[in-house]
């Protein structure tokens, strides 16, 4: 067989992104890659399902533009985000927030040619800006949280992009950081984006960006998600939120692609929102600190392992997995058909920073956990 058209070996994946290492594991009785909801409903959340017909004939007879208001009104209450704006327009439903993501790439490049983003990150979202002609400039988190942005850096792109909490790290902005540099964004006349997906899981996460936002005069766009919580078959939102003034095509392309989400699904979100406000996200968040200890003391005394997110509460997990190759590690637990997630892709701008770590995905059924962690002790102890 000649080289070009040789199958893989072994050891080699022909995945070029993160999400193709997932599409890899969806077959997978052990998925622990992707970062999406996969655990059992719970009791409150099988009711919003056995309502569905009930809510298909709400949806048919009810005006959708009322429906997309208490659905809002429900998610961005149930997360604390009350100063988000009501007026006609601001806050965009899309399928989910990769397609919030590709229409703000599409806005913003009509405005701008390049853009900050935090390293590492989910790597669709490098992927989708480069794929619109942004060029990038990596912001390292560390240098993020811990003060002021180089003022050349700002003077230089037309957005600053931030995942907060970050995925895979965490990491939360806090709200006297997102307070700075929405005022250091204000002063370079750079809009300043946030992607938001996995705040949900974190209380930190939880103060009222929007009131944040819109006292510091800056130009903003959120992207917000219903995708991470709860296992809903991906049937989900995402939010594209913007500020009054944003200066950049968002409706219009927005308009380009879709006319609207399902109002059966805006229905939904609505539901798991309100069981969400009714003890369901206290709930959530014992369940993803239960598996995460869960993981941890399963892998705790492996020589050379270690966790890396110590303080983080997003529903998947960093472990770095010492001198040992992550692709190396994830290629042996396939073998027993466990699937986890090379980190390498995450540090998009320096791919080898991510060599020996791998992310675990915690929004699974505990079993699934305990099985899948079992396996890679096996694996990390044998070498
Ligand atoms: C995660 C899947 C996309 C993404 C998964 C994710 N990839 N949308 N191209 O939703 O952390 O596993 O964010």
């Amino acid at each position: 067989m000649t080289g070009a058209t040789a199958a893989p070996r072994q050891d080699e994946t022909a995945a070029e992104n993160l999400t193709q290492f997932e599409y890899l594991a969806l077959s997978s009785p052990l998925n622990l890659a992707d970062g999406h909801a996969r655990q059992e409903l719970t009791p409150g959340q099988r009711k919003v399902v056995d309502a569905l017909p009930a809510l298909w004939t709400e949806a048919v007879e009810r005006p959708v533009d009322e429906i997309e208001r208490e659905s809002g009104e429900a998610f961005f209450t149930m997360l604390g985000q009350r100063g988000y704006p009501r007026a006609d327009g601001r806050v965009l439903a899309c399928y989910s927030s990769s397609l919030s993501m590709e229409i703000f790439a599409r806005a913003l490049a009509t405005r701008s040619d390049a853009i900050a983003l935090v390293h590492p990150t989910f790597d669709n979202i490098p992927d989708i800006l480069r794929g619109v002609g942004l060029r990038l400039v990596p912001i390292e988190e560390d240098r993020l949280h811990d003060g002021d942005l180089d003022p050349a850096l700002l003077a230089s792109v037309g957005c600053v992009f931030v995942t907060t909490p970050n995925n895979p790290t965490g990491r939360v902005l806090s709200e006297q950081r997102l307070r700075r540099l929405a005022e250091e964004c204000a002063e370079h006349d750079v809009v300043l984006t946030l992607d938001t997906s996995f705040r949900g899981f974190d209380p930190a996460a939880q103060y009222d960006h929007y009131a944040v936002l819109e006292g510091s005069g800056c130009r903003w766009v959120v992207i917000e998600d219903t995708g991470k919580l709860w296992p809903s078959l991906e049937l989900k939102i995402g939010w594209l939120v913007q500020s009054a003034e944003v200066g950049l095509p968002l409706a219009k392309i927005y308009s380009d692609i879709l006319l609207g989400v399902s109002p059966l699904v805006l229905l939904m979100v609505k539901r798991f929102a309100e069981d969400g406000m009714d003890g369901g996200l206290t709930e959530l968040h014992r369940f993803i600190a239960d598996n995460r200890a869960l993981v941890r003391a399963e892998l705790a005394d492996v020589p050379g392992v270690g966790f890396v997110d110590e303080h983080s509460r997003v529903s998947v997990e960093r472990l770095h997995v010492g001198e040992r190759k992550g692709l190396e590690v994830w290629n042996a637990v396939r073998g027993s058909s466990l699937y986890v997630l090379p980190c390498q892709q995450f540090h998009w701008a320096r791919p080898s920073e991510g060599d020996h770590t791998l992310r675990i995905a915690l929004s699974r059924t505990s079993s699934a956990l305990t099985s899948g962690a079992r396996l890679l002790r096996a694996v990390l102890r044998a070498g």
